[in-house]
């Protein structure tokens, strides 16, 4: 293909500004029961019938446990000097408990498992050795199983707990070669599509629990971030944050006060869920109002640990959707109920799509001024904090085709036209330091299985064989510049 001259994109970026690729252990590893690993909650929803498309699982995935050399190499070949991974907690405790905090009925002689650090050690090593600075997520969705089974998971209020233990074992092996630690990936993913809708594990549906598991991933966050801060931040050197997701919301008709009104709900409902307590020092007034009682109260002491917890703002971003107020809508009308990314009822925002607007292999629009107006609201409403987007991409229909897969250019197209607002942010004074796209290679999409396909590496699953798409090129013409 004729890879677009992208030297004037690239030059909108300061020289600093750090380019990476991401991707997440459950999705990629495979090695399921290989390495002494425990399961997590995701084996368990993987192998509970109709949960997962074809009811495929993530037991081999990309097998990137014994091909690390070969995707390390493929990171290089991307020119990117980041790399976002995240650890298996199971495969480092595969009980979850550390030697801390285990009831006497844990097997002790097997907490820690050293065969699982010692995978992420050689990871991090050989990324170092090609230059490629480690950006490391604890929590990617994949809790052990047993704090599931004998803990209440993430509804137990001392689950937290065993998060800042767990942390703290990767802060002492790593963190003199890891300087960038995300504690979760999209707790609203974990609370919403976990606790509220059963899409994804534990499976859960609720209108209440949401707001409970929410609420102990913030405080889970705040301890493994106080443990960093007190124990190893002065001495290590690193940054740690959180990564949150929002997808933008814009008002229907942009002329109705009650369109705003329910197109910042919607966003507030979203981000303002994780952001505001860690920004502001409280759950947003929106929530306060209309959750109640469900919404769960920080004590003095859990707003104290959670606010100013994050040293950057880390955003994975994908799609944007119209907000309206739903008075305007007709309650028996069965789509009203649909697609309002979280309990509809609560917000009260009806969301839709603009028939103009393109769709992704997932349904989601593309709409890349999204983009630029969700960092501006991020910047006014956080005071300019400095942001990473730590995801951003799209599922484009593949098939197994390899030639067809390779010649992505709605990939290439999504990548140009994003990152083009993204300077624009930049120019407008948003302070974005990074950007990751999401991701490496096609991996497996959760309950989606193999059937999505977001890499910028074509991956067959069959034989495990990785191939560039034209997307990977152009990420290599743009930082060859
Ligand atoms: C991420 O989650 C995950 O971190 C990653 O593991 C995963 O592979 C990747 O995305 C791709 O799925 O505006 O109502 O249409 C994505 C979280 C939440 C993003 C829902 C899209 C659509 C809501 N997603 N959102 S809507």
């Amino acid at each position: 293909m004729d890879i677009p001259n992208n030297k004037k994109l690239h030059q909108r970026f300061p020289d600093d500004f750090v380019w990476g690729v991401a991707s997440a252990a459950f999705q990629v590893e495979g090695a399921a029961r290989e390495g002494g690993r425990g399961p997590s909650i995701w084996d368990a929803f993987n192998y509970t019938p109709g949960k997962i498309h074809l009811n495929q699982t993530a037991d081999i995935a990309c097998d990137h446990y014994h091909r690390l050399e070969e995707d390390v190499a493929m990171i290089a070949a991307l020119g990117v000097k980041a790399y976002r991974f995240s650890i298996s907690w199971s495969r480092v405790l595969p009980q979850g408990y550390s030697p801390k905090n285990a009831p006497s009925r844990a097997d002790k002689s097997k907490l820690i498992n050293e065969e699982g650090l010692a995978f992420y050690d050689r990871l991090i090593n050989l990324l170092l050795e090609n230059n490629i600075q480690p950006w490391v997520t604890l929590f990617h969705w994949d809790l052990p199983l047993a704090l599931q089974m004998e803990q209440d998971g993430l509804l137990s209020s001392e689950v937290a707990d065993y998060f800042a233990d767990y942390a703290e074992l990767c802060f002492s092996r790593y963190g003199d070669r890891v300087k960038h630690w995300i504690t979760l990936n999209e707790p609203w993913c974990s609370a919403m599509l976990g606790h509220g809708m059963g899409l994804k594990a534990p499976g859960r549906i609720s209108t209440e629990e949401p707001y409970l598991a929410a609420h102990n991933l913030l405080l889970a966050h705040g301890k493994m971030v106080k443990n960093y801060r007190d124990n190893f931040q002065a001495q290590q050197g690193g940054q740690i944050g959180i990564t949150n997701n929002c997808d933008w919301r814009e008002p229907k008709n942009p002329n109705a006060k009650n369109d705003q009104a329910a197109a910042q709900r919607a966003l507030e409902f979203f981000l303002g869920w994780f952001a505001d307590p860690i920004y502001l020092g409280d759950y947003p007034q929106s929530m306060r109002e209309r959750v109640k009682e469900r919404l769960p109260k920080f004590t003095d002491e859990e707003r104290a640990l959670i606010f100013k917890s994050s040293d950057f703002f880390g955003l994975n971003h994908y799609t944007t959707r119209y907000a309206e107020d739903m008075a305007n809508i007709d309650k028996d009308d069965p789509q009203s109920s649909h697609g309002n990314g979280g309990i509809s009822s609560d917000q009260d925002v009806y969301l839709s799509q603009d028939d103009a607007w393109e769709e992704t292999d997932m349904g989601w629009a593309v709409v890349p001024w999204g983009c630029r107006k969700l960092l501006e609201w991020i910047d006014q409403r956080y005071d300019h904090p400095d942001i990473y987007i730590t995801e951003n991409g799209c599922a484009i229909p593949e098939e197994d085709d390899l030639a067809k897969a390779q010649n992505d250019s709605r990939r290439v197209e999504f990548y140009e036209t994003y990152l083009d607002q993204c300077a624009q942010a930049i120019e407008n004074g948003v302070k974005l330091k990074g950007y990751f796209a999401w991701t490496l290679m096609d991996n497996y999409e959760w309950e989606e299985g193999y059937s999505k396909r977001f890499g910028l590496y074509h991956v067959d699953f069959a034989t495990g064989e990785r191939n560039i798409k034209n997307s990977g090129r152009w990420f290599q013409a743009l930082l060859s510049k």
